[in-house]
């Protein structure tokens, strides 16, 4: 693999994956979407349209925005999407190099649905340190776009940021900021995604397109990194294991129980959890 993802992330705080996951995966994570968005309209007799942002402008008559961000990002990672784009090769060759091969990503996030004219400042977010918000400084962050279409905007990024340590903030946003920095609005599509430090400061681009823009963020963590934020707090989903961690499986337990399988009649694949997940 290359080393310039990786020199991104040293030199400049972030890195931006180009076409790293398969645009059929893409389309599924559409279409889950959607998936979710008919059946909150269905439950209230509401008509559902084809389109997923038809039915998205009338959901949002009804449910919270929040709400609506939940609901929808539970149903990816319930039916293993997030799983699939974070194995796709690319981004699990980057991430392994990255943080080492024994890794987990949060699954209790939301979605970002980010639409025109928005001036909510949850929505359309002021620079910001996901350190803010308790993720550990080993952990990173990352952020698929689901639905990006030129002209929704993306995020706009500090260069070197991750350098400067916890930034003082308030309500949010930065108190202070050095007099000069440099930024650079990332220049993504479907089927890339951005990585970055807990520490590199990044903001919400406005969306000048009249469809809403999703996008999905959460952090990837090594399991046996000391959990130096609020860790305890999140839910998460094991995405692969080492040598060493199959190891410590097959040996089902810390005391190393001398001869705990020898002689069993049970058949091994019969319990390969993930073989099992993946047949349907
Ligand atoms: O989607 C956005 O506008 C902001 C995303 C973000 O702040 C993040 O991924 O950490
Ligand atoms: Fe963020």
């Amino acid at each position: 693999m290359s080393n310039k993802l990786i020199d991104n992330m040293i030199n400049n705080g972030y890195t931006a994956i180009i076409n790293c996951v398969d645009k059929t995966i893409i389309k599924e994570a559409q279409e889950n979407i959607n998936h979710t968005l008919k059946k909150l309209l269905v439950s209230k007799k509401k008509s559902v349209s084809k389109d997923l942002n038809t039915n998205l402008s009338n959901c949002i008559k009804i449910w919270s925005i929040y709400e609506i961000q939940v609901l929808a990002a539970k149903n990816l990672y319930q039916n293993d999407i997030i799983y699939k784009i974070l194995r796709s090769k690319k981004i699990l060759d980057f991430l392994t190099s990255l943080i080492g091969p024994d890794l987990e990503y949060s699954t209790d996030g939301e979605l970002n649905i980010n639409v025109k004219g928005v001036t909510d400042e949850y929505l359309l977010k002021k620079y910001h340190q996901e350190l803010w918000s308790g993720v550990g400084l080993s952990s990173v962050q990352v952020w698929i776009p689901i639905y990006l279409k030129p002209g929704m905007g993306t995020m706009e990024m500090i260069k070197e940021s991750h350098t400067w340590g916890h930034i003082p903030h308030r309500d949010r946003q930065p108190i202070e900021l050095p007099a000069k920095y440099s930024t650079e609005v990332t220049k993504i599509g479907e089927g890339s995604i951005i990585a970055m430090s807990p520490l590199t400061l990044h903001r919400t681009v406005q969306n000048k397109h009249p469809e809403a823009r999703i996008a999905i963020p959460f952090h990837v963590r090594n399991i046996y990194y000391p959990k130096l934020g609020n860790e305890n707090l999140h839910e998460y989903s094991k995405l692969n294991l080492s040598y060493y961690s199959k190891f410590r499986k097959i040996l089902g337990n810390p005391y190393l129980s001398p001869f705990r399988t020898i002689s069993s009649k049970r058949k091994k694949n019969l319990f390969d959890r993930v073989k099992i997940k993946n047949k349907v």
